[in-house]
């Protein structure tokens, strides 16, 4: 069998890398496939046939666009696990979260062709009785799309997908840790019949392709998802030529369990949240303020949870956890709890795990710290993997000031049987998204998805709020002669 490549795509051709890099499996350090290195030149070449290929994609009826969408939803349906067992290898997590993934990538194309057929504009009674006023809205251009490795069939379908609907073209850079992974999205609007140029595809650093991307003149829109640094610098290269910026950036989300809470139900979610695709989530919890009456118990319940975790390579069906993404990653998160370590109690977890096959990986225990200071870096930055913390708070006021202290607000949840208590909630958290008795991560399609401040930048992303970044406004005035 030829090691599969992740090569460029462009103006409809499979281009042949000139230099490769390895991509890795991280569960066991197996060599899976080749990376296309490219630059500034690939990236132009890319932008330029995104640019040819605009006018022409933008003038189809909605509904001729809607129908590519729907075709490649349907050749990925037919390989969903197939599909998840790539991303599993590049990327660790447990195929039962990567089909699941797989699956959401075929919903969220089918979503966005029914955009097609949803109203938009608006039509406005002008005060002129002859005139008729209303707004139209049309396709932005070409869209630089940057998506990381951690739901690599996800995010990329949930940019591309409303990007094409609306009459874009587009240039989309995949991460390395799970460019194979993304491809085969690239690889079912091909089959589908998508018009050359319309998507297209560079492999290579960030520094290098995401650079050259954001800094193009015929690039007229970023989106962007990945970590706040990154999303920042981003913003102020976009902005210097005015480009229209989208950023999803990192989260510290934070969870509060009252007194009244399901307390299983509560540490479940909890575990879910934490731990999950070894909690590289920007949604993952990671602070968890308990009412001090439950402190023991729920910290108790959420430390036998998480030791009893089936930490595994991700193809194993009996695998709760996989390995993180690489080496690098790894290192960053151990480095990053050791500090914690000197700082506050760790109770399990978040060590590398080296004995029999975990030596071939990358691989660590799920990790839960108590007593670290509420302005100890664990409690104010996001270290992006499988750790989350757990304080105790005197009355909801607290909580809600601990939950509110970071400066990232994406995602926030608060375990309660107390309407009155939700609703202030609700009301006060700082967070683009809000669960009343569920886990902090998880996003539906149909529904706008975004954070604010350190988390989040411009219109939210998904659903129907997808339209605001994807298209421009018109004001039409139109008047008999
Ligand atoms: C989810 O919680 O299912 O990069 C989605 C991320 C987010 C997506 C989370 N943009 O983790």
């Amino acid at each position: 069998m030829t090691t599969p490549t992740a090569r460029n795509f462009i103006d409809g051709q499979w281009v042949d890398p000139g230099n490769t890099i390895d991509d890795t499996d991280p569960g066991n350090g197996e060599v899976i496939g080749r990376l296309a290195r490219s630059g500034a030149a690939e990236v132009d070449a890319a932008v330029q046939a995104a640019r040819r290929a605009a006018s022409g994609w933008a003038d189809l009826a909605a509904s001729a666009r809607a129908r590519v969408l729907r075709e490649a939803a349907d050749h990925l349906e037919a390989s969903t696990d197939d599909w998840g067992r790539l991303m599993t290898r590049e990327m660790g997590k447990p195929l039962t979260e990567a089909r699941v993934e797989s699956a959401r990538a075929a919903a969220i194309l089918r979503f966005f062709a029914g955009e097609a057929h949803r109203p938009f504009g608006q039509q406005y009674a002008s005060d002129q009785a002859q005139t008729w006023l209303f707004t139209r809205r049309s396709p932005v251009g070409v869209i630089g799309i940057i998506t990381p490795w951690n739901f690599p069939a996800a995010i990329p379908t949930w940019k591309l997908a409303p990007a094409l609907i609306f009459g874009n073209t587009a240039v989309l850079k995949l991460a390395d840790d799970a460019a194979l992974t993304g491809l085969r999205l690239i690889e079912a609007l091909d089959k589908a019949g998508i018009p050359p140029g319309v998507i297209n595809v560079v492999i290579g650093r960030g520094t290098e392709v995401g650079a050259a991307m954001v800094e193009h003149d015929g690039v007229d829109a970023i989106s962007f998802t990945g970590s706040t640094e990154t999303g920042r610098g981003i913003l102020e290269k976009a902005s210097r030529s005015a480009k229209r910026v989208q950023l999803e950036m990192g989260g510290h989300n934070p969870v509060i369990v009252r007194s009244d809470a399901a307390l299983d139900s509560a540490v479940a979610a909890v575990a879910l949240g934490a731990f999950a695709s070894a909690g590289q989530k920007c949604t993952a919890t990671r602070r968890v303020y308990v009412a001090r009456d439950l402190y023991d118990s729920f910290t108790e319940k959420l430390v036998v949870k998480a030791s009893g975790m089936n930490v595994g390579y991700g193809l194993d069906e009996s695998t709760e956890m996989g390995p993180l993404v690489n080496e690098v990653q790894l290192t960053g998160v151990l480095e990053a709890l050791e500090r914690a370590e000197k700082q506050g109690k760790l109770h399990c977890g978040g060590k590398r795990l080296t004995e029999g096959e975990y030596a071939k990986g990358c691989y660590m225990g799920p990790a839960v710290f108590t007593d670290l200071p509420h302005d100890s870096e664990f409690a104010c930055e996001e270290i992006f993997g499988p750790n989350v913390a757990v304080w105790p708070v005197d009355d909801d006021e607290e909580a809600i000031e601990r939950a509110n202290a970071t400066s990232y607000d994406l995602s926030a949840a608060i375990f309660t049987r107390d309407l009155d208590s939700a609703k202030k909630f609700i009301e006060q958290v700082k967070a683009g998204i809000v669960h009343v008795n569920s886990q902090t991560a998880g996003a539906e399609v149909h529904v706008p998805f975004g954070g604010l401040s350190g988390s989040g930048y411009g219109p939210h992303e998904q659903g129907r709020a997808a339209i605001e970044f994807y298209t421009q406004t018109k004001t039409i005035y139109l008047d008999p002669a």
